[in-house]
C-alpha cells in the first residue's frame, strides 16, 4: 500500500502532542518531487522510549577497536560492560603466523563498590601490569565505563604511567557511555585516538605492493572481510590494513603508505577517512560490497580511480568469472523471494547497504533506517556544513590534523581528482534518500511502538533488524534477518557472501516453522463435551 504524510498521524495517534512533534522530525515519506527531503538524526531518544541504540562505550570498544586482535582490550568498569561486549559482534579473527589474537579474552577491572567510592585507578594500574606480564600484547587499550566519568579515575594519567614502565602503547579512551546520544559518539572518539597514536606511527614511507590500499569501515564480521579480500587480493590489490576487522595494531600503523582508502561503513569511520586525505593527500572511495551488482560496481569504481589497463583488465576477468559462477546459483532463491517487501533498520551503513541486495533478489525495501546515523548517512554529506552542533556533540573532543609536510602526497593530480568524482563516489557518499522509491519510508531510531504499528500497516515479508527488536516481531508471524551479526550466519559480502544470504532468506520465507506459529488448540479445541441443565447434584 501507499503510505502517506497523513498515514503518520494516524499512526502517532497514541503518542502525547510533545513527543508526536518531535518523532516526526524523525521520519519522512519518499517524495521525489521534492528537491530536498530533511531528516532529524544523531539527537537524543526521548527518555522512556524504547530504542535500539547503544552506548558510546560500545561504539568505541566494542565496534572499532575491539577487533584489533594483536592488543588487549581493557574495559574499566563494572563486569556487565566487560561481559556484554565479550564476541556478541561476530567481528572474526585469525591468527596470524607467529602473530598475536587475544580477540577471544574478556579482559576486565570489575569494579566493585569499594572502588566506586575510593576510586579504581589502582586497580587499573594493576590490572595493566598482569595484562602485559601474562599476556604480552603489541599495545593494550583501555576504555572507559559510565561510572569511570562519574567518579573522575584520570585514565589517561595511568595509562601513561603504565605506558613508561611498560614500553608499550597504552591508549586510553574517555568513552563513558552516555558521551553521546548512541555509539556513534564513540566511534568518533575512537577514530581520534586511532589517528593521533597509532596511524603513520611507523617508519615506512612506501606501501608494501602494487595499487596499496586500506579498507575503513570493515569489521570482518561473520567473516565478510575475508571474502572480500579474496576477491581484492586475486585482483591484485595490496591490502594495507582493514579498519579494523581481523586486523592488527602493527597494520594500522602502516595504513599513512596506501594510495587509496576504501570506505564501507561510512558512520562508523568517516572521520578517519577525512583526517588520512588532510594529513597524507590520500583520497577516499565510498564502496559496497553487500550484493552482487554493488560488488562490481565498487571493483569497476576501483580500477577507474588507479587507470591502469592491466588492473582493469584483470578486475574485468575477475568479475565475469564470479558473475558466470554466482548468477545461476542466485537465480534459485530470486523465484522464491520476487514481489516481497522487506523493513531494514540497522545501526548505521547497512540500513542503505542491504537494500540493494534485497533488491537483487526481487525484494523490495519499503522501510529502511538507521540507529544513530546522521544526517549526511540520509542526505548526503553535502549537508554536514548545515548540521548544528548541539551539547552532545560538542562532548566529543575534537582533534586538530594538519598536512604531515614530510608525507603529503597528492595521489593523482587534483583536475584528475575532480574528473572522477563526476563519475565515481570519491571522498563522498550521498546517502540513503536518494535511493528510495516514492512512498518508502525513512525512520531514524526506530522504536518498538512504531515498528510494531508500521508492521501492523505495511505487514512486510521480512524484518530485516537487530537482535533487541527481532523476537518480538518473529512471534508476530514475520521472518527475520538480523543484519548485525547476521544470526550466527555469514559472510554476506562480496560474491559468496551474496549466495549466503540469498540462501538464509529464501529459508526464512520456505521454513516449515510458520506452520506453527498458531497452538493447535487455538484451531481445533482439544476437549469437547457438553453441559446439559438440570443434571447438577451439587
Ligand atoms: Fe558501521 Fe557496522 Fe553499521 Fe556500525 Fe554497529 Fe555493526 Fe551496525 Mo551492529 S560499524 S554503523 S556500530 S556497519 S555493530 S558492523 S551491525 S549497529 S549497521
Amino acid at each position: 500500500m501507499a503510505f502517506r504524510e497523513q498515514d503518520l498521524d494516524a499512526l502517532m495517534y497514541d503518542y502525547p502532542a510533545k513527543v508526536k512533534r518531535n518523532r516526526k522530525k524523525h521520519i519522512l515519506v519518499r517524495d521525489t518531487s521534492q528537491q530536498k527531503q530533511e531528516i532529524e538524526a544523531n539527537t537524543r531518544t526521548i527518555p522512556g522510549i524504547i530504542t535500539n541504540r547503544g552506548c558510546a562505550f560500545a561504539g568505541c570498544k566494542g565496534v572499532v577497536l575491539g577487533p584489533l586482535k594483536d592488543m588487549v582490550h581493557i574495559v574499566h568498569g563494572p563486569v556487565g560492560c566487560g561481559y556484554y561486549s565479550w564476541l556478541t559482534r561476530r567481528n572474526k579473527a585469525r591468527t596470524d603466523e607467529g602473530g598475536k589474537n587475544f580477540i577471544e579474552y574478556c579482559v576486565t577491572t570489575d569494579m566493585q563498590e569499594s572502588d566506586i567510592v575510593f576510586g579504581g585507578e589502582k586497580k587499573l594500574a594493576q590490572l595493566i601490569d598482569e595484562v602485559v606480564e601474562t599476556l604480552k600484547p603489541n599495545a593494550i587499550s583501555v576504555s572507559a565505563t559510565c561510572p569511570v566519568g562519574l567518579i573522575g579515575d584520570d585514565i589517561n594519567a595511568v595509562s601513561k604511567a603504565a605506558e613508561q614502565r611498560h614500553h608499550i602503547p597504552v591508549l586510553s579512551f574517555s568513552c563513558e557511555g552516555y558521551r553521546g546520544v548512541s555509539q556513534s559518539a564513540g566511534h568518533h572518539i575512537a577514530n581520534n585516538g586511532l589517528m593521533e597514536h597509532v596511524i603513520g606511527d611507523s617508519d615506512s614511507e612506501e606501501a608494501p605492493g602494487k595499487y596499496a590500499i586500506n579498507m575503513l569501515g570493515e569489521y570482518n564480521i561473520g567473516g565478510d572481510s575475508w571474502e572480500i579480500e579474496r576477491i581484492l587480493e586475486e585482483i591484485g590489490y595490496t591490502l594495507v590494513s582493514v579498519m579494523t576487522g581481523n586486523s592488527s595494531y602493527e597494520e594500522l600503523r602502516e595504513a599513512h603508505t596506501a594510495e587509496l582508502n576504501l570506505v564501507q561503513c561510512h558512520r562508523s569511520i568517516n572521520y578517519i577517512a577525512e583526517m588520512l586525505e588532510k594529513k597524507y593527500g590520500t583520497p577516499w572511495l565510498k564502496v559496497n560490497f553487500i550484493g552482487i551488482e554493488s560488488t562490481v560496481e565498487s571493483l569497476r569504481d576501483m580500477a577507474l580511480y588507479f587507470d591502469d589497463p592491466a588492473l582493469t583488465q584483470k578486475t574485468e576477468e575477475v568479475i565475469a568469472r564470479e558473475l558466470a559462477r554466482v548468477e545461476p546459483v542466485m537465480e534459485q532463491y530470486k523465484k522464491i523471494c520476487k514481489h516481497k517487501t522487506a523493513f531494514c533498520f540497522v545501526g548505521g551503513s547497512r540500513g542503505h547497504h542491504y537494500q540493494k541486495l534485497f533488491k537483487e533478489l526481487g525484494i523490495e525495501t519499503i522501510l529502511a533506517g538507521y540507529e544513530f546515523a546522521h544526517r549526511d548517512d540520509y542526505e548526503g554529506r553535502e549537508v554536514i556544513p548545515e548540521i548544528k552542533m548541539d551539547a552532545d556533540n560538542r562532548n566529543i573532543p575534537e582533534i586538530k590534523v594538519e598536512k604531515d609536510e614530510r608525507r603529503f602526497r597528492l595521489k593523482i593530480p587534483p583536475e584528475r581528482m575532480e574528473e572522477l568524482k563526476d563519475k565515481i563516489p570519491l571522498s563522498n557518499y550521498p546517502g540513503m534518500i536518494p535511493d528510495m522509491k516514492d512512498g518508502h519510508i525513512v525512520v531514524d531510531d526506530l522504536n518498538h511502538f512504531e515498528t510494531e504499528e508500521f508492521i501492523r500497516i505495511l505487514k512486510p515479508d521480512i524484518f530485516a533488524s537487530g537482535i533487541k527488536d527481532k523476537y518480538v516481531v518473529q512471534k508476530m508471524g514475520i521472518p527475520s534477518k538480523q543484519l548485525h551479526s547476521y544470526d550466527y550466519s555469514g559472510p554476506y559480502a562480496g560474491f559468496n557472501g551474496a549466495i549466503r544470504f540469498a540462501k538464509d532468506v529464501a529459508d526464512g520465507f520456505t521454513t516449515p516453522t510458520w506452520n506453527f506459529i498458531n497452538p493447535p488448540w487455538q484451531n481445533e479445541p482439544l476437549l469437547s463435551g457438553t453441559v446439559e441443565e438440570g443434571e447438577h447434584t451439587c
